[in-house]
């Protein structure tokens, strides 16, 4: 377990780059504990939770399961990492506060995530932070990588063009066990299809201070902007 981080040569390289990987940063004990907790929750096959139109469109097959709001307080343990802490404020300044924990499960066979950013760019001071800990491997067997785009937080709004393109400049992650991986919501990111098993993913998603609490309801992709409160598109993104 990586037992001391260099903060602030870290908290630089998320600001260039949009994100960071940390490997070894939770202890496997910790990890094998949230898995078992996730898969009792889920189960191996469970049932969308979206509606049909939005698995359509948005090309995304993802449960969430929010368990520290049905009292889980294991799932405190990471969010109250010291090392965490101390890296989520040398990222985002005094005030920032945790949004809440929303475990991500995706099923053999899903699509995964298509190319989106959680929130609106239009303002490049106003966005959500995602803490991404993976409970076990994710592995080229499994498929389900993460793939972002460097740079691309301070490149406004994604483009528009086919959901799952591949981008010359994109960089694919295949996080381990115990990996934390830090994207700012503006960075332009996708989840590969699952091709084997299923995937789990926990991310303890957070804000700077002053960040509307609502910042992830609409989420933008490449041919729409979805709001998540309400389940509708609330704008298709078509090339002129
Ligand atoms: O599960 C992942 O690796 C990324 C999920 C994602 O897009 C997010 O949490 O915003
Ligand atoms: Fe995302």
């Amino acid at each position: 377990m990586n037992e001391s981080l260099n903060t602030a040569e870290l908290a630089e390289s998320f600001w260039e780059r949009g994100y960071l990987v940390v490997e070894d940063m939770f202890a496997h004990d910790l990890m094998d504990q949230y898995q078992a907790m996730i898969l009792e929750h889920f189960g191996e096959s469970p049932a969308f939770f979206h509606n049909e139109e939005f698995l359509t469109k948005s090309a995304t097959e993802v449960i969430p399961w929010f368990p520290q709001q049905e009292g889980f307080k294991e799932f405190d343990a990471v969010e109250n990492d010291p090392r965490l802490q101390a890296l989520t404020e040398a990222i985002l300044g005094d005030g920032w506060y945790s949004l809440y924990c929303m475990t991500m499960f995706s099923r053999r066979g899903t699509k995964g995530q298509a190319w989106h950013q959680d929130c609106a760019p239009e303002d490049p001071a106003v966005f959500n932070m995602n803490r991404l800990i993976y409970t076990e491997d994710i592995t080229p067997e499994i498929g389900g990588q993460t793939i972002v785009v460097p740079g691309s937080h301070r490149r406004g709004l994604l483009s528009i063009g086919p959901v799952d393109e591949d981008f010359a400049d994109q960089v694919v992650l295949t996080p381990s066990k115990g990996t934390l991986v830090i994207l700012h919501g503006h960075t332009w990111h996708r989840v590969r299809p699952v091709t084997g098993r299923y995937r789990v993913s926990t991310n303890y998603r957070c804000s700077p201070s002053g960040t509307p609490e609502n910042i992830t309801d609409i989420c933008v992709y490449r041919n729409m902007r979805y709001r998540f409160e309400t389940n509708e598109v609330v704008e298709e993104r078509v090339a002129e």
